[in-house]
């Protein structure tokens, strides 16, 4: 009998993965498949709510499973999938559909961001996104959804769903709990540090392949606070620009606040921003070495895809199976 926890998360393959991607929920992926059973994909479902081009969605998507593997995923410890491959999910969504209310979808957050980002393309897809990213999650039956704070509510919606179903039909579906790491859940824009970083501020944005000089640039010229006082030390709320890459530093060399703020102390900050910067080169740079061999060998890449699908497609298709048969769909 298999006794493992599960474990699913995904990220829309809608542009290059950033720092905040990789220090929030990413990098804690791979030490995740020793003791659970994972599956991770790319929601390229989820990425058409917003227009592609359909190229570049193929590119990223392709990239985008090279670097889970870079980052330390193993395909053969875990099923790194494409959601478009598994069908399964869109079923499950439309089910799920007919169990969200108009109005809780009304109030997610990032949908009231998006609308007011695209107001041109406030499609229905926008509106309904979190009843697919629930049947995502529900039809692998997972214990944990690893992701950033961001997305905290969409996993909160989700169990809303889940518990609906399963009050009228019993167990069907597992609760889920998020899982949030303490330091990196909320990685902000180097320039504007009030913003979270965001591919669609692509300057205060670092992102996975960049060459290291201008990553040095980036951290560089990263806004700090115009306070007096001039000293590193975490401090959110009245220092949010040294706090944002104080944690930046944490989350990429492993240290505490306390042990950052001792080894700047007095210093200033014209020291401390490139040595942030230098932390973060060194970490993504094998990832990026990785990638970029990964790229090179196609038929691997489809090879690992392909696998993921077969493997997830079976996972899922029993869970549509039991959700069907429970709502009185007349079986094939
Ligand atoms: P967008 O630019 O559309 O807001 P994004 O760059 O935030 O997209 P997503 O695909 O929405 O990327 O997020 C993928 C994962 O990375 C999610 O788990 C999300 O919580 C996490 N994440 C995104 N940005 C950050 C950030 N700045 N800090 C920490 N985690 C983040
Ligand atoms: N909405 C998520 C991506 C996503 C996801 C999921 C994450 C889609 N389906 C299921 C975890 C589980 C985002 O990062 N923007």
């Amino acid at each position: 009998m298999n006794e493992k926890k599960t474990m699913l998360s995904g990220i829309q393959p809608s542009g290059d993965l950033h720092l905040g991607n990789y220090l929030g929920p990413l990098r804690h992926w791979p030490e995740m498949i020793e003791s659970y059973d994972c599956f991770f994909f790319m929601a390229d479902m989820h990425t058409i709510t917003v227009r592609q081009d359909p190229a570049q969605l193929r590119k990223r998507t392709l990239t985008q499973i090279a670097q889970y593997i870079a980052c330390g995923l193993d395909p053969e410890k875990c099923t790194i999938f494409v959601q478009s491959h598994v069908p399964a999910h869109a079923q499950l969504g439309w089910v799920l559909d007919c169990y969200t209310m108009f109005g809780e979808l009304s109030r997610m957050t990032q949908f009231k961001d998006k609308s007011a980002k695209h107001a041109e393309n406030i499609n229905a897809g926008l509106f309904t996104y979190p009843v697919l990213m629930a049947a995502d999650i529900l039809i692998y039956q997972p214990d944990y959804v690893p992701v950033g704070e961001d997305q905290r509510q969409h996993v909160e919606i989700c169990r809303d769903i889940a518990e609906r179903f399963n009050g009228i039909y019993g167990d069907v579906f597992r609760v889920p709990e998020p899982y949030i790491a303490k330091v990196g859940a909320r990685i902000k824009s180097l320039n504007a540090p009030d913003a979270k970083m965001s591919k669609s501020m692509p300057e205060g944005c670092v992102f996975l392949m960049e060459k290291p000089e201008d990553i040095m640039r980036k951290f560089k010229r990263a806004v700090t606070d115009s306070d007096t006082e001039r000293c590193v030390r975490y401090a959110p709320e009245e220092k949010p620009g040294v706090s944002n890459l104080v944690q930046i530093y944490a989350a990429a060399t492993g240290k505490s606040f306390e042990e950052i703020e001792a080894e700047f102390d007095g210093q200033g900050y014209g020291k401390f921003k490139p040595a942030v910067g230098e932390a973060v080169v060194e970490t993504l740079r094998p990832i990026r070495e990785k990638t970029e061999r990964l790229l090179a060998d196609k038929a691997y890449l489809e090879g690992v895809y392909r696998a993921g699908a077969e493997k997830a497609g079976y996972a899922a298709e029993k869970t549509l199976r039991k959700v069907y048969k429970k709502i009185g769909f007349l079986p094939r």
